[in-house]
């Protein structure tokens, strides 16, 4: 007779299977792959997420319709008698921006704040009896609005000798958080040589407000996209060697524009462009198409960048209502064309998944509202011939954008993309990054599938979404009507 079972024993061995199985179960949890360095700061993801900045410029140019001061202009000519900020914030959230940034001080050096450590200031304007605070105004009407403040403080100086190392304090201790501080590289070309200290001011912007994004053509958080008119490059990495750039060399203008995939840093680059040809108001000025906006939309922000819109108060201290007026038409065309996605009415499939069916790294997950941390990933086996397909469920769709973004939060990773419509090549690029949107030149396409190749990759490539949209303002040259791809 064998011994009798102790219950004990039982127990033990039914604890132990237990760890054991669940044990396995924790192994077969796919982990998310690896980041692929370098990796933006949560400030700049923040950053990244806000798409469209709107600047202003304002200052004593808009008094004298200059766009370069010359630092001996009179105090009393800064005079905006109905200066209302609530209606720039009004227009900013209007047009769909969460941050905006003003010229606190341009080169000029006239500070539109009362600072202490200068007499070129509104304390010597006859607005508000020279008790006004243009930077306290605007703050107060941003944060009102649950918009975040930005400052602009130049540099170069053409009315003190002394660096704005005092000011840059002030602004940053007395408005609250500044999520942007724009230090602008341009200098005259006859302007005294002198040592800027950008070092040292960084850290201490740093140690004064922790969540802000430094800009300037060399960062540290944001940089120069090395144009004016609002255009990256159809090249466009988040990622450069930061200790290749330096401030107010325009020699970098190509390398600036179109990042570096072997880049050290993660830098991604801010397209500044104004809505009128000026930075400043004129009033011979008007602004620019809703169609040359849309362009520069597709290029700043459907290219991987921020786009920095300057809309400049006039002479009164409002935006004008032709500006505001665009401001509003622009924000609505952007809705029309990207509030529904088209994709949503397809099934989807992929050359591969991490994890396999159940793993959470599915091609479903760029259907998703989360555009940063839900994404395809292909197994880890697989190391070329990605793809990714839409297939109408039934009937057809009609588009005429395509929008793809990476995870970028793991780096940016895609080096080589193609479009296929209906097996046809549509497009094709190089970089996607945190979004890229391709208009097709063939225009409205009308197609049971889409496919996605990712050609060439840093790693394995890592898909957070996709999206099929329909354009109405986008008629390229040669559109035939109801375009067939094959
Ligand atoms: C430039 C400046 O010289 C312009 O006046 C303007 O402020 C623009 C945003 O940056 O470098």
């Amino acid at each position: 007779m064998g011994e009798p079972h102790n219950p004990l024993c039982i127990f033990t061995l039914l604890i132990l299977f237990q760890i054991a199985f669940s044990w396995n179960e924790q192994a077969n949890v796919p982990t998310p792959p690896l980041p692929i360095l370098p990796l933006p700061s949560y400030s700049q993801l923040k950053w990244q997420q806000k798409e469209i900045i709107m600047f202003i410029h304002f200052g004593v140019n808009t008094f004298t319709g200059s766009e370069w001061g010359t630092g001996h202009e009179s105090p009393s000519i800064f005079n905006p008698t109905g200066l209302d900020a609530n209606q720039w914030a009004d227009a900013a959230a209007q047009a769909g921006t969460s941050l905006m940034i003003l010229t606190a001080k341009h080169h000029d050096g006239f500070c539109l704040w009362p600072s202490k450590y200068t007499d070129h200031s509104v304390i010597g304007s006859p607005w508000k009896n020279g008790h006004g605070d243009v930077v306290q105004e605007f703050v107060n009407a941003a944060k009102a609005r649950g918009i975040d403040a930005g400052l602009y403080l130049s540099p170069w100086d053409r009315h003190d000798p002394r660096y704005g190392h005092a000011q840059l304090q002030e602004l940053l201790n007395r408005y609250g958080d500044v999520r942007e501080i724009w230090f602008d590289g341009a200098k005259g070309s006859n302007a005294p040589n002198m040592t800027y200290y950008f070092d040292d001011w960084f850290s201490m912007v740093k140690e004064l407000q922790r969540t802000i994004n430094i800009f300037s053509d060399a960062g540290p958080d944001v940089r120069w996209v090395g144009n004016e008119k609002g255009f990256a490059g159809t090249t466009s990495w988040s990622t450069i060697n930061r200790t290749s750039l330096s401030i107010g060399n325009a020699s970098l203008v190509h390398y600036l524009n179109t990042g570096d995939p072997k880049g050290t840093h993660w830098l991604p680059a801010e397209c500044d462009v104004s809505i009128r040809t000026g930075w400043f108001w004129h009033k011979t000025q008007a602004p620019k198409k809703l169609r040359k906006l849309l362009e520069i939309y597709y290029k700043s922000v459907g290219r991987n960048c921020v786009l920095l819109l300057n809309v400049p108060p006039n002479s009164t201290g409002l935006i004008s209502e032709s500006d505001v007026q665009r401001l509003s038409e622009f924000r609505k065309a952007i809705n029309a064309v990207f509030s529904s996605n088209l994709a949503g009415k397809c099934s989807i499939e992929a050359s591969s998944q991490r994890g396999g069916e159940n793993g959470g790294f599915g091609p479903k997950n760029v259907l998703d509202d989360n555009h940063l941390w839900t994404y395809w990933a292909p197994s880890e086996d697989q190391k070329e011939n990605y793809w990714i397909e839409l297939r109408v469920r039934s009937g057809k769709i009609k588009f005429n954008v395509i929008r793809i973004q990476e995870a970028i939060g793991l780096g940016q990773r895609v080096e080589k993309h193609e479009i296929y419509v209906d097996g046809t090549k549509v497009a094709d690029g190089t970089t996607i990054g945190y979004k890229r949107l391709h208009r097709l030149e063939m225009g409205v396409v009308d197609a049971f599938s889409v496919r996605i190749k990712i050609v060439k990759a840093k790693g394995t490539p890592l898909i957070s979404s996709i999206g099929l949209h329909y354009d109405p303002f986008w008629k390229p040259k040669g559109e035939v009507a109801s375009q067939r791809v094959h």
